[in-house]
């Protein structure tokens, strides 16, 4: 029997569903049930009447989905598949920095453990940041932990962003010179990039969006080339969905070594042996799932 059909066994017999990001395999994302952003992941999460989630992303992501379904079973498949983004805040630095704003509200990306999510008042993905931000009261917000898409909603917000200093290092491989490069030999080709990228890459962009957004932008515009400033996984999709058009990573160095962890055989054993199994301590998953229903509200921004 291939992996495949090993899977769907396995899958039927563990009432089990997978979850997959759109930064993941592309063998990945055929296997899974459902390929998305955070926000429609975690969406999927809870609409489903799964025992099992196999989450097939990052730590913050399975951990969102075990703090939205406590009756559920979330399983990740490689445990140190872990976003190095999301590890560059802590619970105990973000309470020093409310202390030194004590008016303003915290907005975190997705991007951050369930303990930084506990301390903060409202989550966000890519897709609604802006959103998010201008439906808080506070005139202030101190936004985690992404200082580029902090950079790029305080340039499109009324609101006055206090931004913390983390970034995505596979985002950060993106240049400005392979952007301009890819123009040249593509001259058609409009530039989607997304607002993790370095400010200086968002300046030469055509659109600033989520990969949702990509998706959505792609499928719809007349344009037939377009050159892609994301985590090369993205480019699966993108092909799959749009036949006719050509898409060009703006580098083929922009992968994300934490995403790819995950394997059909690394699903395989998760499924098996049910690990390895996601928990969050009850008052931090309490206070994490406020922040994470919060920014369900809010809803989706493109
Ligand atoms: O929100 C997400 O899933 C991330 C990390 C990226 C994106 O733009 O979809
Ligand atoms: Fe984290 Fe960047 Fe990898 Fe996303 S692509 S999981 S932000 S390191």
């Amino acid at each position: 029997m291939n992996d495949f059909d090993r899977i769907k066994r396995l899958k039927k017999e563990k009432n089990a569903i997978i979850l997959a990001h759109n930064y993941q395999r592309g063998d990945v994302q055929d296997v899974a049930d459902f390929v998305g952003d955070s926000f429609g992941l975690s969406q999927k999460a809870v609409s489903s009447g799964a025992d099992v989630i196999v989450f097939c992303g990052v730590d913050f992501m399975a951990e969102s989905a075990a703090v939205l379904n406590p009756g559920k079973t979330v399983l990740m498949p490689e445990l140190s598949a872990q976003c190095p983004m999301a590890g560059m805040i802590t619970p105990g630095s973000l309470k020093l920095e409310k202390e030194k704003h004590p008016g303003a509200a915290v907005v975190c990306y997705v991007n951050t453990s369930a303990a930084v999510k506990a301390e903060s008042d409202v989550c966000c993905t890519s897709a609604n940041a802006i959103k998010v931000v201008n439906s808080m009261e506070e005139d202030e917000i101190i936004f985690v932990p992404d200082r580029n898409l902090a950079l790029y909603v305080a340039a499109n917000t009324e609101k006055k962003i206090i931004p913390w200093n983390g970034y995505c290092p596979t985002h950060h491989l993106i240049l400005p010179g392979d952007i301009l490069l890819e123009k040249e030999e593509h001259q058609d080709a409009l530039v989607l990039v997304h607002p993790e990228c370095r400010p200086e890459v968002v300046a030469l962009a055509d659109k600033v969006l989520s990969t949702s957004g990509m998706l959505k932008y792609a499928a719809q515009s007349s344009s037939k080339e377009f050159i892609i400033g994301t985590e090369i996984g993205l480019l699966h999709r993108l092909n799959r969905e749009n036949p006719g058009k050509k898409f060009i990573p703006a580098t083929r160095y922009a992968v994300c070594p934490n995403m790819k962890m995950n394997t059909l055989g690394g699903i395989i054993r998760a499924l098996e042996r049910g690990e390895h199994v996601i928990k969050v301590p009850e008052d931090i998953r309490k206070r994490a799932k406020l922040a994470l229903d919060r920014m369900l509200e809010v809803g989706r921004g493109d």
